[in-house]
């Protein structure tokens, strides 16, 4: 027996981290449903398994980095009485219901389950501002912080496996309406030759500023403090809202992202709370159930 590190699904993001493993002088195995991509970590030092049986010999943890929910079960299900008394730490994106669902079957098949959300593209893996989320079995997260570490900040959210990919999706919620956000404002000044790489040189720094206002929406939150001084309130948002609408429109540009927002403040407005600030947005998103 051997303690190595298993990898499983070396895409753009799984190599990263077998790398960062190798790099830090760690034995470790690897395999991909296409063999090829595996050859630049033989290199390395990897070694290259052809089966996902071979893999998972030894008593290392083993790491799955995959496309989804589905290609875990692909890869673990066929070799799931093989995987008995293992540490499974998977960091491929899935919903906290999936992750859940993941550590269930874990523990029918007698596996330590920690389930992880990167929050970093491949190339900051192992560079100051990686960050990954955990939550599950805490003996997997401590057991393993110095490999965890290798890959960036190790962050650890609870027992529920669920967690770090709840939070993962949050946050992912917000970068992509902030990407929809940019695009819908280079479709407005695209109208006019305005090309979309000088928008974004204007709209970075401006949107990197606005960060600053999270806090405060954040306090107001959470003291449910809409009334507090200082806040931009709905009835100003309408307006402005309203303005982005017609500017759109007038420049042909679809509103498909602008109209959701604009819809929820008037009927936080029509429900009576327009002289309260645009926190409030919270409390209409909040009821869906
Ligand atoms: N890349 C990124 O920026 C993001 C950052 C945040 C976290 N994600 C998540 O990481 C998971 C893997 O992402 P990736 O970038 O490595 O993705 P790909 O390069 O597309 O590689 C996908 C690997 O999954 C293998 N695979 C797909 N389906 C199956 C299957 N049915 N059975 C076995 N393996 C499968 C694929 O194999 P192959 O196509 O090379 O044969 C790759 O190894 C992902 O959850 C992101 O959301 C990355």
């Amino acid at each position: 027996m051997t303690t190595r590190t298993t990898f499983l699904g070396l895409g753009a993001m799984g190599s990263e981290l077998a790398a960062a493993a190798l790099d830090a002088g760690r034995p470790s195995v690897v395999w991909n449903r296409t063999p090829d991509r595996a050859a630049a970590l033989g290199e390395r030092g990897a070694i290259v398994a052809r089966t996902v049986d071979r893999a998972i010999t030894g008593d290392g943890p083993i790491i799955l980095c995959l496309l989804d929910h589905q290609s875990v079960h692909a890869v673990i299900d066929p070799v799931a009485t093989s995987l008995a008394g293992r540490i499974m730490i998977n960091l491929t994106t899935t919903t906290p219901g999936q992750a859940r669902e993941l550590a269930a079957w874990a523990t029918e098949h007698g596996v330590t389950y920690l389930n992880g959300a990167i929050m970093a593209v491949p190339e900051m893996i192992g560079r100051p501002g990686a960050v990954i989320f955990y939550s599950g079995a805490e003996s997997a997260f401590e057991e393993n912080r110095k490999l965890l570490d290798l890959w960036g900040q190790s962050d650890y959210f609870g027992t529920d496996p669920g967690m770090a990919s709840l939070r993962d999706m949050a946050m992912l919620v917000g970068m992509y309406t902030m990407f929809a956000g940019f695009l819908h404002g280079a479709a407005m000044v695209g109208v006019e030759g305005v090309s979309a790489t000088e928008f974004a040189r204007r709209q970075t720094p401006f949107l990197a500023a606005m960060t600053g206002q999270l806090a405060g929406l954040a306090a107001a939150v959470d003291a449910e403090d809409y009334a507090g001084a200082g806040q931009q309130s709905l009835e100003f948002t309408e307006a402005a809202l309203a303005s982005l609408v017609t500017a759109s429109l007038e420049a042909g540009v679809q509103v498909d992202v602008l109209r959701p927002v604009h819809d929820i403040v008037r009927r936080q407005i029509a429900a009576g709370h327009g002289r309260q600030g645009t926190a409030r947005i919270f409390e209409e998103l909040r009821n869906a159930r």
